[in-house]
Parts: C-alpha cells; sequence; structure tokens
C-alpha cells in the first residue's frame, strides 16, 4: 500500500468522534498489516486520553465494510460477556470508536478506510517473551476468548481473507510464485524452496481432517502472536486479546499453533542468526497448560492430541507466505529492510526443523496434559 499522507491522517482524525485537544500523535506498533497510530488528547484538568487510529490495509482485506461489521459484532458480543463477568469492557475488548456520522469506519478522499479503537491503558504488547508467566497468561486469554465465543453465530461471519489458513491452497500459491519468479529471485534462495517442496504432507495433514470431517470448526481469531494480546502492566494478566481482523471460522490448532510459532521461539521473527532460533519447550509446556485451561475443556482429545502438528503447521504456513512474498516483490507483509521477508522465512523454517527434532519430546508434553 502507498505510504499515509499527512493530510491523510489529518483528514481521519477530523472525522472521528474525539474529545479534547490533540497533543500528539505517532506512529505505533510493530503489526504487519495496517497502518497504526497512538493519538494523544488532553482534557485539561481532567488530564489525558490515548485512542488508536488505523489505516486497514486495502491490499489484504478487500472488504473493508465487511471487516468491521465482523469486528463491531464479535466486540459487542464479548462486550456483553464481560459485563457479566463484572469485567471492564473498555480494557477488556476492543472498543470501536464511531465517526461524526455514527459509522465505524471513514473513508478519506484517497479512498483508505480509517478506524479506531479506545487505546487499552496500562497494558503493554510484547514483541517476545519476557516471562514464562505472560506466555502462560496470554495462552489463557486465547483459550477464555476462544470459549466465549463458542456460541457466537459462527454463520454471520464474513471470511476476511478467503482461504486464510488453507495451507494447501497456499502451498499451490507458494509453488506459482516459484514458477513464475517476477523478480528474478528465485535462483538465490533454493534451498529454502526446496524446504518447502519437501513437506507438503504438511501443508495438506490439517486441511485434509477438517475436509473428512475429523476435527470440528470453530470461532477463531487465527492471527494469535504474543503482540496481539495486551498484558496489564500491574497484575502481569493478560487482559485484552487484540487485531480482530481474521476472526473467523478456523482451527484451534490454528490458534495454538500461531502463538507457538511467535510466542515460545527463542529469538524474534526477523532475527538473523539462526542459531539463537529455536522452539523453547518450556515456553510451549506453559502455552499448552494455559491454552487448554483457558478453553474450559471444550477441546477434544484429537484436537489438543493436533497440538504439535498446529504448531509445526503454522510455522510452516508462515514460512512459506514470507518467502512467497518475498519471491512476488514483498507486496503483502511491510518490510523494513532488504530481504527483510526472507529472513522472517529462515527462522519459520528453522522452527519448522526444531519442532521435528523435538517432536517426541513435544508429543510427551502433550500426553501429560491430554486426559
Ligand atoms: P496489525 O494488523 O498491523 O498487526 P494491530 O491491530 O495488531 O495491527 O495493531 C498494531 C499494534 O498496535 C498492536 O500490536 C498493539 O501494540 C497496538 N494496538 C492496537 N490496538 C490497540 C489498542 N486498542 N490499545 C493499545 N494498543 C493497541
Ligand atoms: C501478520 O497483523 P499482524 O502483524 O498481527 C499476519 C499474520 C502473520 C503475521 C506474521 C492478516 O500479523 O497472519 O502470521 O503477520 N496477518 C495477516 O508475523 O496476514
Ligand atoms: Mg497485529
Amino acid at each position: 500500500m502507498a505510504k499515509v499522507m499527512r493530510k491523510q491522517i489529518d483528514e481521519a482524525i477530523a472525522n472521528f468522534k474525539y474529545e479534547g485537544i490533540l497533543v500528539a500523535d505517532r506512529a505505533y506498533g510493530s503489526g504487519h498489516i495496517n497502518d497504526t497510530f497512538l493519538l494523544i488528547f488532553d482534557h485539561g484538568e481532567e488530564g489525558q486520553s490515548r485512542m488508536i487510529l488505523q489505516r486497514m490495509n486495502k491490499n489484504v482485506f478487500p472488504r473493508p465494510v465487511e471487516l468491521m461489521a465482523n469486528i463491531k459484532g464479535v466486540t459487542s458480543w464479548l462486550r456483553k460477556k464481560i459485563e457479566e463477568n463484572g469485567g471492564d469492557p473498555d480494557r477488556e475488548t476492543l472498543t470501536v470508536v464511531s465517526t461524526v456520522d455514527g459509522e465505524p469506519y471513514f473513508i478519506d478522499s484517497e479512498g483508505d478506510y480509517w478506524r479506531s479503537y479506545l487505546f487499552i491503558t496500562d497494558a503493554t504488547s510484547y514483541d517476545q517473551v519476557e516471562k514464562v508467566e505472560d506466555f502462560y497468561e496470554s495462552a489463557v486469554a486465547f483459550g477464555n476468548f476462544q470459549r466465549l465465543l463458542a456460541d457466537y453465530p459462527a454463520d454471520t461471519l464474513y471470511e476476511t481473507i478467503e482461504g486464510f489458513h488453507n495451507t494447501k491452497k497456499r502451498f499451490a500459491t507458494f509453488k506459482k510464485a516459484v514458477e513464475e519468479d517476477v523478480m528474478g529471485r528465485a535462483a538465490s534462495v533454493q534451498k529454502e524452496i526446496q524446504f518447502v517442496l519437501d513437506r507438503e504432507d504438511v501443508a495438506n495433514y490439517l486441511c485434509d481432517l477438517l475436509e473428512k470431517g475429523e476435527i470440528p470448526l470453530r470461532v477463531t481469531h487465527n492471527d494469535t502472536k504474543l503482540n496481539n494480546i495486551m498484558i496489564d502492566d500491574h497484575t502481569g494478566k493478560a487482559i485484552c486479546v487484540i487485531d480482530l481482523d481474521t476472526v473467523m471460522p478456523g482451527l484451534a490448532m490454528y490458534d495454538f499453533g500461531d502463538s507457538i510459532r511467535f510466542g515460545a521461539s527463542t529469538a524474534a521473527e526477523d532475527e538473523v542468526d539462526l542459531d539463537k532460533v529455536s522452539c523453547s519447550m518450556e515456553l510451549f509446556e506453559a502455552y499448552v497448560r494455559g491454552y487448554i485451561e483457558g478453553c474450559g475443556g471444550k477441546l477434544t482429545k484429537r484436537e489438543i492430541e493436533l497440538m504439535p502438528m498446529g504448531a509445526k503447521t503454522m510455522t510452516f504456513e508462515c514460512g512459506m507466505r514470507f518467502l512467497t512474498d518475498y519471491l512476488q516483490g514483498d507486496t503483502y507483509f511491510k518490510i523494513h529492510r532488504e530481504r527483510h521477508n526472507l529472513d522472517r522465512s529462515r527462522t519459520q523454517f528453522k522452527l519448522v526443523e526444531d519442532m521435528e527434532n523435538k517432536w517426541d519430546v513435544m508429543k510427551e508434553i502433550i500426553n501429560k496434559y491430554n486426559y
């Protein structure tokens, strides 16, 4: 997507129902998809307030109106449940701020879509695990999220990205990207390409089980990386699941696996020193424990048994997506340096390899909790 222009930001700010005097606005967070800004408003003696403003990525999400309908639906649902439980809905779920016209999104003069949320105060979204306990807490919260949405009317949800975790389809897209090689980059990444091609069985595994009806579709988040959850600065509890763009019917193993891919890694997603990258079994176990607990006994034995496969599949899929984007000219994920997507794909493949080596250990851990 084209860079955000100053005039677009100003236009967006002027069109949301904000109170107070704007004293600061700046780019915020480390998401790969949307353009996120933090806004600070002054209210005189009452102090300051913060808002999140986002330009939605219309390359990735071609139907922003449907997307916002999903988010309004899911957040209203969660809000009600949080209120019933005596929680604070302004901190425990996203709150969509309306435009001055009462809409959940604003379309600027460039045709770009914007939305705004209340800022979740006194909480942090981490790019890497600092304390095992935080990772455990994030697992409980992602599990809870799924449990709270277990009876959400799934047929009212739009599919915001078609086949988002259809790894089989993503494998086909990858092969096409290699064949087309539009940037002339394939020759230099033969080793990585071969790594993917050797694992078609991984791409097919969960898809086949789903097709055969052996595992249930649930309402899932589908993008459960650690920085998509807010952890309370005082209590250490994960209080709010954010980044709801991909809430759609999916598999519990997608949510479990994507969290492991990102949070159980001993290094950053774009680490270039691959010796630093491995899948921590301590973090894996903490997440297994928290996720099963958070889901409140709703996961079937089969789903729990498939957790290592979920972790491997999601890591493999993400690596393949990064490499596809590298081959296609970095049009999907935001990059901040040359070969950024290639570096990211390499960490994912290193993790897949490490999981393959630790397969028996992962299964043993799972067995401890699968009764
Ligand atoms: P992306 O899809 O680009 O990842 P996110 O919705 O995850 O976009 O937002 C990017 C980052 O902005 C998050 O990782 C988080 O740090 C921050 N953020 C988003 N929404 C909020 C919020 N309501 N309160 C506080 N921080 C937020
Ligand atoms: C993107 O939006 P963000 O940065 O939380 C991506 C995920 C990937 C992740 C890799 C909509 O997540 O699917 O796993 O990057 N989101 C979308 O870090 O494609
Ligand atoms: Mg995000």
